[in-house]
């Protein structure tokens, strides 16, 4: 049986995932409607990750004899401008999502609930690759500022994603 304050924390950490998958989807219709396919292909790729990191704890809850609790998703946000700025706003909110991350790991410890500090781990090293991504995105975005040739071919990298499965037991 899972320690119910690690739950609780469990339990909105789905919703936060949710609401990223949420939110990059509202990015990626920003970004077909601005004919920048590439953006719009990697984000909603982002959006299928964000889907699996919600199910990969519910699942966990379920195996530890816990209740999921789904909660009401937040509207996402939809003022955006261009890639850099959007890439801004990602950056920031993927810092929440670690910070959010990181006091589950905390409960957990302080409950004395190794499995869920196990468990957790896996989100922690995610969080790191998430954030170094965006970087790098907004980095190559300063480089290029208002070159849209530039632009151009990097749409056309982003295309290239591919979504990986990291399903946890289903
Ligand atoms: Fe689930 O990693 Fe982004 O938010």
């Amino acid at each position: 049986m899972i320690n119910k304050k690690v739950e609780s924390v469990l339990n909105a950490q789905i919703n936060k995932e949710f609401y990223s998958a949420y939110l990059y989807l509202a990015m990626s219709a920003f970004f077909d409607q601005s004919g920048l396919y590439g953006f719009a292909h990697w984000t909603k790729v982002q959006a299928r990750e964000e889907v699996e990191h919600g199910m990969i704890i519910f699942d966990y809850i379920i195996d530890r004899n816990g209740t999921v609790d789904l909660q009401q998703i937040n509207v996402p946000e939809k003022n955006f401008e261009n890639p850099l700025q959007v890439f801004n706003k990602i950056y920031e909110h993927e810092k929440s999502v670690t910070e959010s991350i990181e006091c589950v790991a905390s409960m957990s410890e302080e409950e004395c609930d190794l499995a869920t500090r196990n468990f957790i781990n896996w989100y922690i090293a995610e969080q790191v690759e998430e954030e170094s991504n965006v970087m790098d995105v907004i980095s190559k975005l300063k480089m290029f500022e208002d070159n849209k040739a530039a632009l151009y071919l990097f749409d056309k990298e982003l295309m290239q994603r591919e979504y990986k499965s990291h399903s946890y037991n289903k």
